[in-house]
């Protein structure tokens, strides 16, 4: 779906910061892009306030969401275009909705301190620290979609998270003057 408001996927292993680069993006955009209404949708939150799943991950300690009830709560939004979706998950979206996906990495260490900032237990942290090393969110991502949809993004510092703004609007705002 080539939408005239360009949709954005967030994606990454929890700890990553797709929630902190998802609102950063959705004040940046609306500021920078004026004509251009961009809207967050953390999708996490909505699937545990609108109970979109059928049973629960002990694993990870996480709703085991259902794909179809996320797809169909959200494809409304979806189709109207500009919305940032913030999820851990890629794979099971249409391929056609949307037309960038960011894809953040960041340090084992990193993930490790901010999710156990978070309060997660030290086997949920290791089990989502276990995923960014064996790059399950990257793996899905690059099965999911094609090369050129993926902006890869290092996610470490507050540099880093400046920088991946500004790249991402810089994307957007042409993606805008081409289809303008
Ligand atoms: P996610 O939504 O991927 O789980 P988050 O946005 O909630 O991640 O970020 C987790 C914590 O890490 C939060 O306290 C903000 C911080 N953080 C995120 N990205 C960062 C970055 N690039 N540099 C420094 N801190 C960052």
């Amino acid at each position: 779906m080539e939408s005239r408001v360009p949709n954005l996927l967030i994606t990454g292993t929890p700890g990553t910061g797709k929630t902190t680069l998802a609102r950063l993006l959705e004040d940046q955009l609306n500021e920078s892009i004026s004509e251009s209404k961009f809207e967050v949708i953390s999708l996490g939150a909505l699937i545990n306030d609108n109970n979109l799943y059928k049973s629960w991950n002990a694993q990870f300690d996480v709703p085991e969401f259902d794909e179809d009830m996320v797809c169909d709560f959200i494809e409304a939004d979806i189709r109207r275009g500009g919305k940032i979706v913030d999820f851990h998950s890629s794979g099971f979206f249409p391929p056609d909705w949307f037309d960038y996906i960011v894809l953040l990495r960041a340090t084992n260490t990193n993930i490790y301190d901010r999710l156990l900032a978070r309060g997660y237990t030290e086997h949920k942290v290791q089990e989502n620290v276990q995923c960014e090393i064996f790059q399950v969110c990257k793996d899905e991502t690059e099965d999911s979609y094609p090369k050129d949809k993926i902006i890869e993004l290092e996610s470490n510092t507050v540099e880093d998270m400046e920088t991946n703004v500004q790249r991402i609007v810089t994307v957007v705002q042409s993606h805008l003057a081409v289809v303008n």
